[in-house]
Order: structure tokens, then C-alpha cells, then sequence
């Protein structure tokens, strides 16, 4: 299969109401990502389970769907080769405590579920997830 060139990212509520949703935008564009789309919005919970509804059955699902929906994302749909391994790559391990030095999550995140940023985990969900946040006249190619 071909590698796709978008990746869905979202600046979680805690860190845009600590205000670094400015910088973590500045190291995504500076590590070479296009932003295609890009918007401020709250979830509401109904709108948070169904863009988690694959982890609908974990045991952190109702604290995941608290915070997610706790306060306003900035969601950014990206363009760069090769878009979500990289990305994935930039962002760092879920766990904060396991992420590597520079990257995002190390920097911003405070623990697993208050990890800052999401990133799309393979080409058919960056599709999926862009499709929720933008509407095709929301995306600039
Ligand atoms: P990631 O793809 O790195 O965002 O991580 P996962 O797919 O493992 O997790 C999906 C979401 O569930 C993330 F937003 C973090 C959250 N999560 C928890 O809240 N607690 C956990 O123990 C694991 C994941």
C-alpha cells in the first residue's frame, strides 16, 4: 500500500487553555508539515464518543471522553509525505513518560489521557477523522 500524505492532528483542551497551541503549531509547520485545514472547536460528548469509538469498550474511555470534551481543540488537518508515521514520530509516545526529548508530547503533555496532541495512527483514519472536523470546502490542497 501507498503511504498517505495527510495526517489528522488535535491540540487537546488543557494544552490550548494553557496557551501553547501557538507553538506546538509553530514545530509542526517548522518540521515540515502543510496545514490544509485548521479550526477552533468544542466537542460535544455525543461528538467525542464517536471520534474515540474504537477504544468505546477501555476502561479510560468516560475520562477520555471527559477531558476531550472539557473545553475547545484545535484541530489541523496536515500535509507532508509519508504525513502520519512522521507525525507520530514528532508528537512522541502516548505516555509523556515515555516520549523522547523535543518531542511534542515530552514538551506539553502531563499523562496518558492530558497527552496534548492526537495524531491519526494509519492512513484510513487521517481520512476518516479529516471527514469529521472539515467539511471538503474547510480543506485547502
Ligand atoms: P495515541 O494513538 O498515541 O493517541 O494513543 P492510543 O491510541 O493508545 O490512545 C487513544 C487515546 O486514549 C489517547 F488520547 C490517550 C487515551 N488513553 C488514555 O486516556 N489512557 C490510557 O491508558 C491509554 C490511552
Amino acid at each position: 500500500m501507498t503511504k498517505g500524505n495527510i495526517t489528522l492532528t488535535m491540540i487537546k483542551p488543557v494544552a490550548v487553555k494553557e496557551h501553547h497551541a501557538g507553538d506546538i503549531l509553530s514545530q509542526i509547520e517548522h518540521a515540515g508539515f502543510h496545514i490544509i485545514a485548521l479550526k477552533m472547536t468544542q466537542l460535544p460528548k455525543e461528538k467525542a464518543e464517536i471520534f474515540y469509538d474504537v477504544h468505546k469498550d477501555k476502561p479510560f474511555f468516560g475520562e477520555l471522553i471527559n477531558f476531550m470534551s472539557s473545553g475547545p481543540v484545535v484541530a489541523a488537518l496536515l500535509e507532508k509525505e509519508n504525513a502520519v508515521e512522521d507525525f507520530r514520530k514528532l508528537i512522541g509516545s502516548t505516555d509523556p513518560k515515555e516520549a523522547d526529548e523535543g518531542t511534542i508530547r515530552k514538551k506539553y503533555a502531563k499523562d496518558k489521557t492530558h497527552n496534548a496532541i492526537h495524531g491519526s495512527d494509519s492512513d484510513e483514519n487521517a481520512l476518516r477523522e479529516s471527514r469529521f472536523f472539515f467539511s471538503e470546502m474547510e480543506q485547502f490542497r
